[in-house]
């Protein structure tokens, strides 16, 4: 027999329905179905006086399964389902026992009552994929906080507290975590049935347009953002049908389109990259009760943050008493600037900073069951590291190095424990980027690597599995994107019509800002009288970037970017040099030679095995470099795009490309679809 995915019971006069389909009590077909047929029987019980809807578990409910999306939803609809809640002659109530969102939220809605446990989170997150609230959200919600609040949740698409819904008008009752939620939900049994849908919207089309004026940001490249509004629009000047009909026209086409295609990607590729396929299911992980950095640097500062917040201790470790009082400092700073913003309170502070124990004791790493090294990227001094720590760290220590680039084998191998030791390449600032290449060398044991993927998702970040080779999987990718825009610069194009290609496409930066904010002169030998390329010429001029006020670009104080007259001769005398005419090179060029070579490198990655599945290489784009989610990262984008297309365009400017370009096989496999 089908699961019907709820369970009902009935006390006195009331029933009570409960959303039963863990993990998350997805509103499927079947749920749906169920929901239904019991909403309408309770209708017409004369028994039943009252229902509660209420979810099985931690959750109310996470929503419409999204796994549905794509195919044809079978009936009933959920704004169907919905409907017949909210047209129940007896009062039903919402006993939101914990997180609310999408549909969750939306069943929520169209009941008559709102009762929550403190702890719930409640909120409308489609916008995150590429959707609106198609059950009524739209409608529903202007129709009890007016259009300008109602706007901020549902295209932000973030949750609220339950003491802001309750504050907001939200929820009708909050209940303590623990207190009798269903009793209170029974308060209401008594109170008359009132259908949101019949209430008044405060707010009208020019308060929705106002909301739009204020917030660029969330507008910008998204489709769904500018759909909720017209919803919105439709809810204050239209009735509940009319509206919704607007509403269900505006979802259909969203859910169809590439941007919900792509941004679904996302969601499900996200939680693809915390598995690792080849790991016993049953394997035991070591226990991490505290942690050690080496390196009171920004990198290692903002490490240690990750840690603290997390409330797991850190021992941090520097050579130099000013350099472990400055980093400690900063990492103060940073967290009272967050408590300045609002976003943590100053006990939360003082809490994170009584877990950091800096030291100049290198000894003092002995007691730390993880130690991630963030000192100067070089191999030798990497090497020297790791030598001295395998020879303090305690048996069955995990012993991670935070290198971009360097061949993690090399360095497990100058320890005694290879099996202890892998990569985790955080992002900076690392107390924000939410990235971290978890590096599997040849020997890294099975449970380090489980370890520290769990890890990963305890203290906030999104890990994803890289094997070794230079640069793993993001800064890899880097490689043939900055080579193309700095020969496609030599060969005539501006670093301003580069940039512009990639920030049109979405990118937060181009490939010359992102070196200018980086630094020029990462990597750079650091001889003035050597001037081999443009950016030697740029780093020997103390051109090294937005550091110095000027690298690709110049800067003014408040590190506004301008057109820099001196690069522009640099270009041209270097062009001379080389005996380069400079041509007219098309956005089409640049797009093929720094976004396509992109996709080639990814595919390059995949057949050899460095990354485990191309949705993670999406992953590592879209949390470690701002790769415009909508298109649902390179891999994503790149079948999108079509693999022969690619192929195509690589072969027109294959000679022009920086030795040693060759085209992935993956590409042209005629079969290539889908390796996303
Ligand atoms: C919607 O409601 C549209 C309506 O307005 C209109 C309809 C007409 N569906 O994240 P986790 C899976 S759109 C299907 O690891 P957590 C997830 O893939 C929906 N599956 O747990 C994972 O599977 P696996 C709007 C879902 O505790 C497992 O559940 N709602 C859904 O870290 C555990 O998830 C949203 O956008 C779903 N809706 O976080 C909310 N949700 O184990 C999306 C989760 O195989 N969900 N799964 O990898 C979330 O934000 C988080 O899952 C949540 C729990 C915060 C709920």
């Amino acid at each position: 027999m089908e699961p019907i995915m709820i369970r009902t019971e009935q006390t006195g006069p009331i029933l009570t329905i409960t959303l039963d389909n863990p993990p998350v009590n997805a509103l499927g077909a079947a749920v749906r179905s169920s929901l239904a047929q019991a909403i309408a029987a309770a209708s017409e019980d004369p028994g039943i006086s009252a229902v509660i809807v209420t979810g099985n578990g931690k959750l109310f409910s996470a929503g419409a399964d999204i796994s549905e999306f794509g195919k044809p939803l079978a009936d009933p609809q959920l704004p169907d389902v919905l409907a017949t809640i909210e047209a129940c002659p007896k009062p039903v109530i919402a006993a939101i026992n914990g997180t609310a969102l999408g549909g969750g939220l939306e069943v929520a809605l169209a009941c008559h009552y709102r009762v929550a446990v403190t702890s719930a989170k409640l909120g409308l997150p489609e916008v995150k994929l590429g959707i609106l609230p198609g059950a009524g959200g739209t409608q529903r919600l202007p129709r009890l906080l007016g259009v300008e609040a109602a706007l901020k949740m549902i295209v932000s698409g973030d949750p609220v507290s339950a003491a802001k819904a309750l504050a907001d008008g939200l929820v009708d009752k909050v209940v303590d975590n623990g207190d009798d939620l269903l009793a209170a939900a029974a308060d209401f049994a008594h109170s008359p049935a009132c259908p949101t849908g019949e209430r008044k919207v405060a707010g009208d089309a020019a308060a929705a347009d106002a909301f739009v004026g204020a917030n660029p940001r969330l507008f910008k490249g998204f489709t769904a953002p500018l759909a909720c509004v017209e919803a919105v629009k439709a809810a204050a000047s239209l009735p509940l049908t009319q509206g919704m009909a607007v509403e269900r026209r505006l979802f259909l086409k969203l859910v169809a389109g590439e941007q919900s295609k792509a941004l679904r990607h996302a969601f499900f590729a996200e939680r693809a990259a915390a598995r690792i396929d080849d790991l016993p299911k049953n394997i035991v992980r070591r226990e991490i009760r505290r942690v050690g950095i080496i390196g009171a640097g920004t990198m290692g500062g903002g490490i240690a943050m990750n840690f603290l917040s997390a409330g797991l201790p850190v021992t941090m470790v520097e050579t130099s008493a000013e350099a472990l009082e400055r980093g400690a400092a900063l990492i103060r700073r940073n967290y009272a600037a967050t408590a300045a913003k609002g976003r943590i309170t100053i006990d939360q502070v003082e809490a994170a900073m009584a877990l950091l124990d800096p030291t100049l004791e290198f000894g003092a790493l002995a007691d730390c069951d993880l130690v991630i090294e963030a000192v100067y990227e070089n191999m030798e001094v990497k090497k020297q590291v790791f030598g001295r720590l395998d020879a303090v760290a305690r048996p069955g220590a995990i012993l991670a190095s935070n290198t971009s680039y360097l061949d993690v084998n090399e360095i497990a191998a100058c320890t005694s424990r290879p099996e202890d030791v892998l990569g985790m390449h955080f992002f900076s600032p690392a107390n924000v980027m939410k990235l971290v290449e978890v590096v599997r060398g040849a020997k890294t044991a099975p449970d380090v690597l489980a370890t520290i993927m769990a890890l990963g998702q305890k203290i906030g970040k999104v890990p994803v599995v890289a094997g070794v080779c230079y640069g793993f999987i993001g800064n890899r990718m880097l490689i043939p994107r900055q080579d193309n825009a700095l020969a496609l610069v030599m060969e005539g194009a501006s670093p301003e019509q580069v940039d512009k290609v990639h920030t049109d496409f979405g990118m937060p930066m181009g490939p010359f800002q992102m070196t200018d904010l980086a630094g020029v002169d990462i990597g750079w030998h650091r001889d003035e009288t050597r001037i081999d390329n443009l950016k030697d010429a740029l780093c020997a001029q103390g051109r090294w970037g937005q550091k110095t006020k000027a690298g690709f670009y110049d800067y003014d104080e408040n590190r506004k970017r301008s057109t820099s007259p001196v690069v522009a001769a640099l270009i041209e005398e270097f062009r001379q040099r080389e005996g380069i005419t400079p041509r007219t090179i098309s956005d089409e060029e640049i797009m093929v030679r720094t976004l396509y070579t992109m996709v080639n490198e990814g595919a390059l990655i995949l057949e050899e095995g460095i990354a485990q599945r191309s949705s993670d290489i999406d992953v590592v784009w879209l949390y470690g470099y701002g790769w415009p989610r909508w298109t649902g990262g390179p891999m994503f984008w790149g079948e999108r795009e079509g693999f022969a297309k690619i192929v195509a365009g690589l072969e027109q400017y294959m000679k022009r490309m920086p030795e040693g370009f060759t085209i992935s096989p993956l590409l042209r496999a005629p079969q290539a679809e889908p390796i996303a």
